[in-house]
């Protein structure tokens, strides 16, 4: 890892992808930035760093939000997307599970300034093990070109068409500075991609600071300010001379931070998924880890999905709150999904006889699959020798797997003929209880009796667990 063993390659670096597979049929040898556009400068240079240093397959590489969100199709690391301006919450994760692994959270200033300012300032201000790569072109240029927190005072954009003033945004906020007032921090640098004396200070800010990561010195920020042609209405050519003559002045070039020497390597411990040790740590209820039920049921990851309206997330509640008055841990968990009034709804419930670690399973042991899209997302997900409950009245295909209890289980109907089709979601309780006795069905008639005001409704939905069960007990 010293600078003078490392032998430089000519040619592309190996952390960039020989094509680039963004769009089938498309040209796949140039990326999908502007003529003149920075970003690209930029990801060759940490390419470069990374694969002089043989840490290609070390990298994680965070793609923002923002005109780089294609970043993952260029960079040959272990690439990871994350939502407007979480990087350096998705880096803070990753750091700390992976800790071998070098975190580059690369972001705009619109994703890293205006949006995840939260983020960015809490991740320095804890030291995270990760490097930041701040592109400062001073707008947003995904979006159309507005306001970024670093344009600067007279310049249009769309949003402040006639030029940004003090008197109603603000100043520009100068990133670099504002970071490297924290203590963590390690190392800061402001750089320019604008001629070859700048590119290659960059060049060697980028290598300093993917070595401090190989090193695990902590957080390093280096901000550099980059040409956006397309969002200035420029050419190339006046971008990089706009540059030197408004942003240089302002967002000053050079090392703004450098305590790299003093600090020693730093790895925050690995956190844990396990309960015990959850509890242990916080030195909670030692050896009070069982439930208050003698009943060994183990634990039971439950996946319960269908389109809203179908009472999947209702029936999850039911489930978990009839078995903690039985005294068993239960967790719930909904996911809305982005999709609109009549996609998929899902929920997790997990009951368990020991403490619960996470409400978020990857593979549940069981799968109630009440429509189509429900069973195509979930399937693969259930663990070999698990269950999965179909509402076999409107789901039309067959379970593909073979190592898997499959109960076809023609839930609407079932409720239907009780005159409340709604009760589906009941029925599918039912249905398991029956497969599976967890706890008695008096606990979901206990649930139903808190929930259900109506003694009619509470009738119809105490016949439909009952029909589910008897189903499944007939099976
Ligand atoms: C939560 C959320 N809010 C807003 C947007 C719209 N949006 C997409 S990119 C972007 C700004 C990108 O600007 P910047 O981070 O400076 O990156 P650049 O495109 O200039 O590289 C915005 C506001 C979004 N995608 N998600
Ligand atoms: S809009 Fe600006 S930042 Fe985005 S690709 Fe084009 S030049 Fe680059």
């Amino acid at each position: 890892m010293e600078p003078s063993t490392i032998t430089v390659k000519k040619g592309k670096p190996e952390a960039i992808y020989d094509t680039f597979e963004r769009k089938a049929g498309k040209d796949k040898l140039t990326t999908h930035y502007c003529p003149g556009c920075g970003h690209g400068r930029v990801h060759k240079l940490v390419a470069e760093a990374l694969s002089d240093f043989g840490l290609t397959d070390k990298t994680i590489f965070i793609s923002p939000v923002g005109c780089s969100v294609f970043a993952y199709y260029y960079m040959n690391t272990g690439n990871v997307q994350a939502p407007h301006g979480r990087a350096p919450a998705v880096g803070t994760g990753l750091c700390r599970v992976r800790p071998d692994s070098v975190v580059i959270s690369y972001q705009g200033d619109g994703d890293l300034a205006a949006i995840g300012t939260a983020e960015i300032i809490h991740a320095a201000n804890r030291g995270e093990n990760m490097m930041v790569i701040f592109v400062n072109n001073a707008i947003y240029g995904m979006t159309g070109g507005q306001m970024a927190p670093t344009t600067m005072v007279g310049q249009k954009t769309q949003t402040t068409p006639r030029g940004r003033t003090v008197m109603n945004e603000g100043h520009p906020i100068r990133m670099a500075e504002l970071i490297s007032g924290l203590e963590a921090p390690v190392y800061v640098e402001r750089c320019a991609v604008t001629d070859t004396k700048n590119i290659m200070k960059t060049r060697k800010a980028i290598r300093k600071a993917v070595q401090l990561q190989a090193e695990k010195k902590g957080f390093s920020f280096i901000e550099i300010l980059s040409a956006c042609p397309t969002g200035w209405k420029m050419t190339p050519k006046d971008s990089i001379k706009w540059i030197q003559d408004n942003l240089e002045p302002y967002f000053k070039l050079g090392t703004i931070k450098d305590v790299s020497a003093e600090r020693e390597p730093m790895i925050k411990p690995v956190p844990t998924n396990d309960a015990e040790a959850i509890y242990s740590a916080l030195g909670l209820q030692k050896g009070k880890t069982k439930a208050s039920t003698d009943r060994a049921i183990g634990e039971k990851r439950i996946k319960i999905a269908g389109f809203g309206g179908q009472g999947a997330l209702t029936a999850g509640v039911m489930l978990a709150n009839a078995g903690m008055n039985d005294g068993l841990h239960v967790s719930w968990i909904p996911s809305y999904g982005p999709e609109m009034r009549g996609g998929t709804a899902n929920c997790s419930v997990v009951i368990s006889d020991r403490r619960i670690g996470s409400p978020v399973f990857e593979s549940p042991n069981v799968l109630i699959a009440m429509n189509g899209p429900s069973l195509d997302a979930f399937e693969a997900d259930v663990t070999a020798g698990g269950t999965i409950i179909v509402n076999s009245s409107i789901v039309e295909r067959k379970v593909k797997r073979s190592d898997v209890k499959v109960i076809c289980a023609p839930l609407t109907d079932l409720a239907a003929d009780l005159g409340i089709k709604a009760a589906a979601n009941s029925v599918a309780i039912g249905v398991y209880l029956g497969h599976e006795k967890v706890f008695e069905r008096e606990r979901i008639y206990d649930v139903l009796k808190t929930s259900l005001k109506k003694k009619e409704a509470l009738a119809l939905n105490i016949q439909a667990v009952d029909a589910g069960y008897a189903f499944a007990q007939g099976k």
